[in-house]
């Protein structure tokens, strides 16, 4: 029976085809991992499999990669000794486009490592909050959409700290760019965050009362404006689920009802209608229609009614001398709203962030060691914020380039090991061309943000236009090589992404770059009453008078992705590639296209043909002489000579082709996997007969 190769270092010829012929062949067996030597490469099943039990579990506990089938248990127990016996730090990085299975992977790491460490009351409840930050962070984060019917909408690294024993202790989460313009708007056919329906569907009819809600999601505009409206039958239990699990993490009743007040506040001013109104002066204002939502809003927000109805309504300019106040425009009113609601509810995902962390922040001092793992959102199409996104996937695809195929080919140069160097796309040029400090989209996007005089979207691009004009990955079409370009619309410019290329329209980008609230509506939210409202918009405290400017959206995130790459760069990578493997989210439906696409871009043919010019493992001559010293009579059980020249003796014992083994500097290279499973059979047949052989002694003895 063809079950394909379990690691495609073995496979023959090698080529993007038989690549996509054997995860083709596996994914039709429902053998959905398989590894480019230490990489996984995980296809999305789409459908449940009994693969993740505790029998499982404990099958990969404490084995070797190459000694039994591939799964994610595998890497994850190879990661975790490695942190737990040779204490180096660790980092898991997931990636894939939306849908393809990186959250799902990064919870059955954060399984198994609850399940293979140890036990205890302290450090069971250290796992249990681990574990159930998770439906926490879904319920506000994630949401339906296209591509996925549980799409994150937010950047995740968790970092789990572990004591000396390998147990964990505690952790800290980090949380990146949340999609916030979903509060007020979503693309049709997808939905807005999960917890408001969560909360419609599931929260008893008193405490809706007290959150002065209604049960039918049709009520909501911002539910309703797009065409899923309906709750889902989950939505209700895992209400019930999100809200145990707030508990377990540290939440208390009043931090719990603190979050649900904000949730519907965002529900409630999302109902507000403003109306187009011209005042006895003639001067144009607006008016609020529904008083009475207004009037609930301020009452969950603790605050005057006539507070919020003006800081919605007008904005106050202040001078030296006096403060003037004047009418917003319907329009202007409208997104003043808008803007609240989402101000609300990213600044309220953040504070749920680090209450969390406040909880499973470790207490114990010393030394600790740690293992990261990053679940990001996938590449997606069209604007602001996807382009962030993108920034962000160009720069992993950096970091994996850098420790996967560069470190590879250099680490050979090192060990002085022959090497033919393979080539790869280096998409250096594209993180350059974004982040570049004084030359770089977002550093052309942040000037024109600050420029006084006229800036709009447009000003922007041009600007872009005039700088990249000539460069191989930007495309616009008012630039001279692009003007035949139909494809390409006049607002809007496309960057040749590693992954392929992607169009963005420029609608936007000023305004959710500058990110600014009027400052009305920050000072009300500091005055209202409300325990959460003062810690989520410090800048409106009137008795402070820094007036510098907070920073923009793309500068806060290019640093903590840079951040987030340094704390990376100092971790055992571990790297787990998922693919999708159709658009319509089908068990058994493998489209060859669209894993083409994605197994072009992840760069596996260049990632096979590194690994297998090269030699698929690698390990010091001490660590592997430990293990397999055992195999040969001159060695065992005490050899004290050089430890190269051990590694040299067991080969020529054991009479393995020369050619299957390197020696470096300070590392034996095996250029196959089955050289090393052979290996490991004879060490476990050798490990049978010396049981055997002290079961024996020890029956004579007795
Ligand atoms: V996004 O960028 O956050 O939109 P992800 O995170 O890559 O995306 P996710 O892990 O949420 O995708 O997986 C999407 C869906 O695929 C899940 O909700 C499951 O229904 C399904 N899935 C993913 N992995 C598995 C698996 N190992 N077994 C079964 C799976 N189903
Ligand atoms: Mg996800």
């Amino acid at each position: 029976m063809d079950d394909g190769v379990s690691d495609m270092c073995l496979l023959e010829p090698v080529s993007v085809d038989s690549i996509i012929k054997n995860i083709r062949v596996r994914f039709g067996k429902d053998l959905i991992y398989t590894y480019i030597g230490n990489v996984v490469i995980s296809i999305n099943p789409y459908k449940f499999l009994p693969i993740y039990t505790r029998d499982v579990i404990f099958q990969y506990r404490s084995r070797n990669i190459y000694e039994i089938p591939p799964h994610i248990y595998a890497i994850s127990d190879e990661a975790y000794r490695s942190m737990r016996d040779r204490n180096l730090d660790q980092c898991v990085i997931i990636s894939g486009e939306s849908g393809a299975g990186k959250t799902e992977a990064s919870k059955l790491i954060m399984q198994y490592i609850a399940a293979v460490s140890g036990k205890g009351r302290e450090v069971d409840e250290v796992k249990e909050q681990l574990l159930q930050s998770n439906p926490v962070l879904e319920a506000f984060g994630n949401a339906k959409t296209h591509r996925n019917d549980n799409s994150s909408r937010f950047g995740k690294y968790m970092d789990i700290e572990f004591d000396f024993k390998g147990d964990p202790v505690g952790g800290v989460i980090t949380n990146y760019l949340l999609e916030k313009s979903r509060v007020a708007r979503q693309s049709d056919g997808e939905r807005n965050f999960h917890i408001f329906y969560q909360i419609l569907s599931g929260a008893g009819t008193s405490f809706l009362k007290s959150l002065k809600l209604q049960r039918n999601p049709a009520h909501y505009h911002y539910l309703s404006s797009n065409s899923m409206t309906e709750c889902l039958l989950t939505d209700k239990e895992n209400f019930e689920i999100t809200r145990k699990a707030m508990t377990t993490v540290g939440f208390n009743v009043n931090d719990i009802m603190s979050v649900f007040q904000l949730v519907a506040v965002v529900l409630k001013l999302g109902n507000l209608k403003l109306q187009h109104h011209t005042k006895i002066d003639g001067n144009e204002g607006c008016i609020i229609q529904k008083e009475e939502e207004l009037q609930e809003c301020a009452e969950l927000l603790k605050c005057s009614c006539d507070r919020l109805k003006a800081a919605l309504t007008q904005r106050t300019v202040e001078t030296s001398s006096e403060k003037i106040r004047t009418d917003l425009s319907c329009t202007e009113a409208i997104y003043a709203r808008d803007a609240l609601c989402k101000a609300i509810y990213s600044r309220l995902f953040t504070w749920i962030v680090e209450k969390i962390n406040d909880g499973i922040r470790t207490k114990r001092r010393g030394k600790k060691k740690s293992m990261g793992v990053l679940d990001i959102y996938g590449f997606e199409n069209n604007g602001f914020e996807q382009f962030i996104i993108n920034y962000c996937n160009e720069k992993l695809q950096q970091l994996f380039i850098e420790l996967t195929l560069k470190e590879e080919q250099e680490e050979y140069i090192k060990e002085g090991i022959e090497w033919i160097q393979v080539q790869y796309f280096n998409n250096a040029v594209i993180c350059s061309l974004i982040e570049n400090h004084s030359q770089g989209i977002l550093s052309l996007l942040d000037e024109e943000c600050l420029r006084p005089g006229t800036v709009s979207d447009s000003t922007f691009l041009a600007k872009l236009n005039t700088n990249f004009a000539n460069h191989d990955h930007y495309e616009a079409r008012n630039c001279k090589k692009n003007q035949n370009d139909r494809s390409l619309p006049f607002d809007a410019f496309r960057l040749r992404h590693y992954a392929g290329n992607v169009t963005y329209y420029v609608d936007g980008f000023l305004e959710k770059n500058n990110d600014l609230l009027f400052r009305d509506l920050s000072k009300t939210m500091w005055l209202c009453k409300h325990p959460l409202t003062p810690i989520l918009f410090p800048e409106g405290d009137p008795y402070k008078t820094s007036m510098r400017r907070p920073p923009t959206t793309s500068s806060q995130f290019k640093a903590s992705i840079n951040a987030l790459v340094k704390d990376l760069q100092t971790k055992v990578p571990n790297y787990i590639r998922c693919i999708k493997p159709n658009d319509e989210k089908k068990s058994d439906v493998f489209d060859e296209s669209l894993v083409r696409h994605q197994v072009n871009y992840l760069g596996l043919l260049e990632n096979v043909q590194v690994k297998r010019a090269g030699y698929a493992f690698r390990q010091s001559y001490t660590q592997f002489l430990l293990r397999f010293k055992m195999l040969c009579p001159e060695l065992w059980p005490t050899y004290n000579g050089k430890m190269e020249i051990g590694v040299r003796k067991l080969f020529s014992y054991l009479q393995f082709p020369e050619e299957e083994v390197a020696y470096g500097k300070t590392k034996v290279f095996i250029r196959n996997p089955s050289t090393l499973f052979s290996l490991e059979d004879l060490r476990a047949k050798k490990l049978h007969d010396l049981a055997t052989l002290v079961q024996k002694v020890y029956k004579g003895w007795s």
